[in-house]
């Protein structure tokens, strides 16, 4: 079978506000970005996502978009826009758009129109109840803390918002609304985009009657997520954007999905199916959660390596010759993934950030680096709720200690500074010059302190460092047919210490070892037979001993 472009190809992820500024206000921007191009090139990824530039009242961080026709005034122009895409193009990169259409923000005219008016044209474009019993139509909690619905005192009705309350939920029912989203991919894709990662995607069709949501003991609300993921519509709505859209152009998909099982994902990413490429599935950032559901993702536990292996390998076995998997640690939700499985202490940390890149890379799959993982950059690791941004963290905090008191002060800070999805938006570390030479004015979001050590620049510097390890990593998928469309063989599940894995592919195989641990272990799996050590995080090779986070990859 001949690979796709998509299935060869690295994704590296820009969040746009933190890569570089151009103009000294302190926010990242799309010249700035045009900039660095040649910096993404060097790296050799094949494909930027570009998380969203729209226009926005930026609650959520560009999800919540007021205009998905126009550029966020402080990241630039349409101009701007089109000569960043012109200039990836001719550097040979392609660009993917985030495409955020579960949910608009209340700002959009098509909500400004809605609420005027239980007849208004567009009221239909959202998800509009009468109360019940004087309440909320539904139990169901937000993903940002409170309640999934929110009155609007001039038609007396509640809108249901998944999010926050400035991100109304699009109504998909409403054919008007699937043919208005088709039309925003057409007006990217015509300019010559080349591809959508689509948000929280397996969240549009929602359940018939809104029925309330499972509620754990001592909630407040119910689980709204476990109702309205993967809804009966879902492959339908799918399939008929492939119809309308993704069928007529040479472009790549990418589903976000939290909870989606394998077998869901095969639905989806079926080569028959004629649904989307691939799917962010969420079940090794979903490990070691809260022993108190109502926490959920808030806690400070490090994820057990036999889990992480068990979940990584469930999908690789799964998804093989049936569908196509992506490949991710970290994103702009997610903690810095050295600090999360691995270890970010300066004596190990540039081992351990090389061992996750390899263990990760040598997989079936469509990689995704998110801007400075290529450094091996770490956790923020802040003490103080002042030092937060993100409304998830912020709303959590105040729901879960100030509201319900469920949990105090220094733990909840605790468990941000484990989780918040602030370790992964601190701006880009470029240089050891004031604000990592991000902005030469004051950045809208503190950068990270240990940028003096860990920037670009001494990474360029220096032949051992993670980036060139990076480097060599996505070079090696590029020569490799094993790499990319080998099958995959899970090596002692219940080892504790080491991810073990072979690749199989007509006739060749890859062995890969790592040691996720800050001691030497000992392990046999016939390496002194193999024709060629491929790529390893140390200067030698010790045989069957792995140093600590050593990675080694074997070629047969
Ligand atoms: O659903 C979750 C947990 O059950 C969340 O992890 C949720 O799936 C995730 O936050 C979705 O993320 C995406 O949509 C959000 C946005 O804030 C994120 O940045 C985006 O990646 C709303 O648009
Ligand atoms: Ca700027």
């Amino acid at each position: 079978m001949d690979a796709k472009w998509w299935q060869k190809a690295v994704v590296y992820q820009v969040y746009p506000q933190s890569y570089q500024d151009s103009n000294g206000d302190g926010i990242g921007d799309l010249a700035g970005l045009t900039q660095r191009l040649p910096y993404i090139k060097k790296l050799g990824a094949d494909v930027i996502w570009l998380n969203p530039i729209y226009e926005s009242p930026n609650k959520d961080n560009g999800y919540d978009i007021a205009n998905y026709r126009k550029i966020q005034t402080a990241y630039g122009t349409m101009a701007d826009f089109d000569h960043l895409l012109q200039r990836a193009h001719e550097l040979g990169l392609k660009i993917l758009m985030d495409l955020v259409v579960n949910h608009t923000s209340d700002q959009n005219d098509w909500f400004q129109e809605s609420k005027k008016a239980k007849d208004n044209k567009y009221r239909d474009y959202y998800i509009w109840r009468d109360a019940k019993d004087g309440k909320e139509p539904n139990n169901w909690g937000s993903f940002f803390s409170g309640p999934a619905w929110t009155f609007d005192p001039t038609t007396q009705q509640y809108y249901l918002h998944l999010f926050a309350p400035g991100q109304p939920d699009l109504n998909w029912e409403n054919p008007v609304v699937r043919n208005a989203v088709w039309d925003i991919m057409r007006f990217w894709l015509n300019k010559g985009v080349d591809g959508f990662r689509m948000d929280v995607i397996n969240l549009i069709s929602k359940p018939e009657g809104l029925p309330d949501g499972q509620k754990s003991k001592g909630a407040v609300y119910g689980d709204a997520s476990s109702i309205v993921a993967d809804g009966a519509r879902l492959n339908e709505f799918l399939q008929e954007m492939n119809k309308q859209v993704i069928s007529k152009y040479d472009m790549m998909t990418v589903g976000e999905m939290p909870s989606s099982t394998p077998q869901d994902a095969i639905k989806y990413t079926g080569l028959q199916a004629k649904e989307l490429n691939m799917v962010f599935q969420f079940e090794h950032v979903g490990l070691a959660g809260n022993p108190d559901p109502r926490l959920g993702k808030w806690h400070d536990q490090p994820v057990k390596l036999v889990d992480l292996k068990h979940a990584l390998s469930r999908w690789q076995t799964a998804l093989d010759g049936k569908g196509w998997n992506s490949l991710y640690w970290n994103n702009h939700d997610q903690p810095r993934a050295v600090s999360r499985f691995a270890n970010d202490q300066p004596q190990y940390r540039v081992k351990a950030a090389k061992m996750l890149g390899t263990t990760l890379h040598m997989m079936q799959g469509t990689p995704y680096i998110f801007e400075g993982e290529e450094l091996g950059e770490t956790n923020v690791h802040y003490t103080k709720l002042s030092q937060y941004e993100d409304l998830e963290s912020l709303n959590a905090y105040e729901e879960f200690v100030n509201k319900e008191k469920i949990v105090d002060s220094q733990t909840m800070l605790n468990y941000l500074s484990h989780m918040s999805r602030d370790n992964a938006r601190t701006p880009m570390q470029w240089d050891d010059s004031a604000h990592a030479g991000f902005t030469k004015g004051q950045p809208w979001f503190a950068v990270n302190p240990n940028y003096t050590e860990i920037n670009v620049k001494n990474a360029l510097a220096d032949p051992d460092s993670v980036f060139y390890y990076y480097q060599k990593l996505i070079a090696l998928r590029h020569s490799h047919e094993l790499i990319v469309l080998g099958n995959y063989e899970e090596l002692d599940a219940d080892d504790a210490e080491v991810f073990a894995y072979k690749r199989h592919y007509q006739g060749q195989m890859l062995l890969v070892m790592s040691n996720f641990t800050d001691h030497d272990v000992k392990r046999d799996y016939g390496q002194d037979q193999a024709k060629q050590l491929l790529i390893g995080n140390y200067a030698d090779d010790q045989g069957t001993t792995l140093r600590p986070y050593e990675s080694k990859v074997y070629f047969f």
